[in-house]
């Protein structure tokens, strides 16, 4: 079983009820155990800023899938719950990102791991310590990269 984090997010139609029955779809699929779930939080949208706020989470799970089964199967989710690939930063009814496979580096023309951006996120950072605070990214804690970074995004527990 290899131990990987999810990160989960939705701005568009009712992102709590969106991102429960994501969480319970990961939970059901061959070859993955949701091992923890981290707080809901309201995120001020990053990146593209004409949006409506986001609700973001992050998830732990076990897997015996490689790494492009379990992005396949990511997929297979947000395709399953409505997600439509239009504006490439834009609103979206359910994102689930790989973040880390195990302690795995990937460079795939469709997969990065660790995923390149997630130091930067606030709401990706946030959750990931609650989860596992004393996890070392980019040379430190992410709870002290999520405290960095919490300065620089509104993102409230919800
Ligand atoms: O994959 C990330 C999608 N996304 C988000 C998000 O999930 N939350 C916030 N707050 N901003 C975002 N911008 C993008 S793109």
């Amino acid at each position: 079983m290899i131990r990987c984090y999810i990160g989960l997010g939705s701005n568009q139609g009712d992102s709590r009820t969106i991102i429960g029955a994501a969480l319970a779809q990961l939970g059901a699929a061959e070859g993955i155990e949701v091992a923890g779930v981290a707080p809901l939080y309201r995120t001020a949208p990053q990146g593209y800023l004409e949006q409506d706020d986001f609700i973001n989470t992050v998830a732990e799970i076990n897997t015996t899938l490689s790494p492009l089964a379990l992005l396949a199967e990511l997929q297979r989710i947000e395709n399953q719950l409505g997600r439509v690939r239009t504006v490439r930063w834009g609103p979206r009814t359910v994102d689930l990102d790989l973040l880390l496979y195990g302690d795995e580096t990937i460079n795939l023309p469709d997969l990065q791991v660790p995923h390149p951006r997630m130091c930067q996120r606030a709401f990706v950072m946030a959750p990931l310590a609650d989860m596992n605070p004393e996890l070392r990214l980019a040379g430190e804690p992410v709870s002290v990269t999520a405290k960095r970074l919490a300065g620089e995004q509104r993102i409230d527990r919800c």
